[in-house]
């Protein structure tokens, strides 16, 4: 971990044991940290455009909209990104089986077939968190990211909903702005 300043130039000649020609450098993180500003440091010109940050969350403004790829002089090559919005995994569910192998050896083997592993006799996965054949730490990492595949899975939905949500909150805002309007006596 390094502590440098994009400003006052401390710390950045920590990074020279980075800068090996022919090495990629991709810079990542939230808006507003100072990516092109490192990267504008490193470059010893003003490559990137940077904008400062909000001033009423401190958040930044998503400057840079996309990724470029920069050849610096010394032959090293410096990617710039656009800030991480968020955070996620995608196919979780392809990978899924395979990583919890030691888990899902133990699925569809419940007396019930819509067993949900909570309180039904004749659990298969119980059985073994008891028998010691499977942690409870890994029972638990699995549910969490079949809960996250299942988000993940079905994110456009969840998207479209929040979309129509907002819709309705603006039509409803136009309605009561109408209406209010008309109390007051004005014109549209
Ligand atoms: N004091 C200080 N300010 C910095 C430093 N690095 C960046 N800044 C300021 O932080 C703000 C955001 O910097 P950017 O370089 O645009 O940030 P970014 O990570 O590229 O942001 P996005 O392109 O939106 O993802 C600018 O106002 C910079 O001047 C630093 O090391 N010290
Ligand atoms: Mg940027």
């Amino acid at each position: 971990m390094h502590a440098v300043s994009s400003k006052s130039g401390l710390g950045i000649a920590d990074l020279s044991c980075y800068m090996i020609t022919g090495k990629t450098i991709v810079l990542l993180g939230s808006s507003g940290v100072g990516k092109s500003s490192l990267l504008n440091a490193l470059a010893g010109e003003e490559i990137m455009a940077v904008n400062s940050i909000r001033e009423d969350d401190s958040k930044g403004r998503h400057t840079t909209t996309h990724r470029q790829l920069i050849m610096l002089k010394n032959g090293v090559m410096v990617i710039d990104t656009p800030g991480l919005r968020e955070l996620g995994m995608w196919d979780v569910s392809i990978g899924l089986d395979e990583a919890f192998s030691d888990v899902e050896q133990f699925l569809g083997k419940c007396k019930f077939t819509d067993c949900r592993h909570d309180v039904e006799p004749g659990c298969a996965i119980r059985s073994a968190i008891l028998k010691g054949e499977l942690s409870i730490e890994r029972w638990e990492s699995y549910l969490n990211l079949k809960n996250e595949a299942i988000f993940a899975d079905d994110k456009g939905a969840f998207l479209r909903q929040k979309q129509q949500r907002n819709k309705e909150i603006a039509k409803m805002n136009k309605q009561i702005k109408a209406v209010d309007r008309k109390l007051r006596g004005e014109k549209k």
